[in-house]
């Protein structure tokens, strides 16, 4: 069964290695530039194939798949947003394996990395349009203003709406990927009261859209994603929002390091305490992990150093929908704002149907009785 897919792999691999690559250095002279040997190399397509759920058999072809990624041409637009996606993947003095590799593939048109601007930009664009019509990837980042037709972003020499340029380029494309929070679901700009409209892609055309959100995503979930598409030709298997459920398909709570604290009963009752210095749950202070769909505590960041528990915070949930909304205030339990209060309103109402489940209310009460079994309190 495996011996199968990873021929008809081959094949594809094959004939995207005859397509002409961007760059005059493969990506073992790039690692190696970079003081990664081969072996780091075969390690890390070794955990990408864990990442994506798929045998320890399929490492040799991601490591290939991975050489050949500067031959699948990647038209990237900025919409409404903060560019910390791309910051977050190509601002590091020290790249790890999955940004190298990010920089590595074929990226015909992006807002930010390109040497042109103005019309040269456009024109850049226009071409590559043209030439990779139905063959390109499309990213985007940023979400979407819809309102008053889209003026609230305008783009490029001719002035276009973000609306306008997205449209006309995602009918062009052979697949789509939004990338982070703000394209998946439209983003901090998308907070209550929304005054520009601004929504995910998904809401603004009609083709199938893959969401790896995050604020901002793991450099991982982003290039396991592209080479998910460089593998297979298709868009990974995916979650109610549209998320890749090789990477959000468990809760942050359930493989935090922390979880054991959180059994016990042994929380965070105050920033800085002796619970702090001793790791213990961060629920208390805020912490959205049972609530939050993402494999941070799994994979980490920077080449598996840490990640936002580990630093101290709690998870903010920044890979949910209306996360801005629905997750804050962020050091406060998200239960607490459920039971408080008699004032709820539309967006609470909001939470309670799509967030507080059965498992919510039983980790609420689980923190409490915390309070009984925790001499501190
Ligand atoms: Fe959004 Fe990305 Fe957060 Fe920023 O562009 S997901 S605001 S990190 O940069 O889109
Ligand atoms: Fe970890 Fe947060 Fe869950 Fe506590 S509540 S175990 S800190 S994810
Ligand atoms: Fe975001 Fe929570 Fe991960 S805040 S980065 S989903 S730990």
């Amino acid at each position: 069964m495996h011996e199968k897919t990873i021929q008809k792999i081959k094949e594809r691999l094959d004939s995207l290695k005859k397509l002409p690559g961007i760059g005059t250095k493969s990506i073992s002279n790039v690692l190696e530039e970079n003081g990664f040997t081969r072996r780091d190399f075969l390690k890390w397509s070794g955990s990408m194939a864990a990442m994506l759920g798929l045998s320890s058999s399929f490492a040799p072809v991601i490591a290939q798949a991975a050489e050949v990624s500067d031959r699948l041409p990647v038209i990237w637009l900025h919409l409404a947003e903060c560019t910390g996606c791309s910051e977050s993947l190509i601002r590091t003095d020290t790249p790890t394996i999955d940004n190298l590799i990010f920089n590595f593939i074929n990226l015909q048109y992006h807002d930010t990395l390109m040497a042109a601007a103005g019309w040269q930009a456009e024109e850049n664009y226009e071409e590559a349009l043209e030439k990779f019509a139905g063959k390109f990837i499309l990213c985007v980042e940023g979400g979407v203003p819809t309102k008053d037709n889209g003026s609230f972003l305008t783009m490029g020499p001719q002035a276009k709406t973000g609306m306008q340029k997205l449209k006309e380029t995602a009918d062009k494309a052979a697949a789509i990927i939004s990338v982070g929070t703000c394209s998946a679901f439209g983003g901090i700009q998308a907070a209550a009261p929304n005054p520009i409209g601004a929504k995910g892609v998904d809401k603004v055309i009609d083709k199938p859209v893959i969401n790896v959100p995050g604020c901002p995503p793991s450099a991982k979930n982003i290039v396991g994603t592209i080479l998910h598409v460089i593998l297979f030709g298709t868009l990974p298997a995916v979650d109610n929002f549209n998320r890749p459920k090789f990477a959000y398909g468990l809760r942050i709570h359930d493989l935090c390091e922390r979880r054991g604290h959180f059994d016990a009963g042994e929380f965070v009752e105050e920033f800085g305490d002796d619970g702090a210095e001793n790791g213990f749950c961060l629920y208390k202070q805020g912490c959205k992990g049972p609530y939050t769909f993402n494999n941070c505590s799994r994979e980490r960041f920077n080449q598996h150093t840490s990640w936002p528990v580990q630093a101290g915070h709690g998870c903010i949930g920044c890979s949910e929908p209306d996360f801005w909304d629905s997750m804050a205030p962020y050091e406060e339990p998200l239960a607490d704002h459920k039971f408080a209060s008699a004032s709820v309103d539309a967006t609470a109402d909001k939470i309670g149907a799509t967030i507080l489940t059965v498992a919510g209310v039983a980790i609420a009460a689980h923190a409490a009785l915390s309070a009984i079994k925790n001499p501190k309190e």
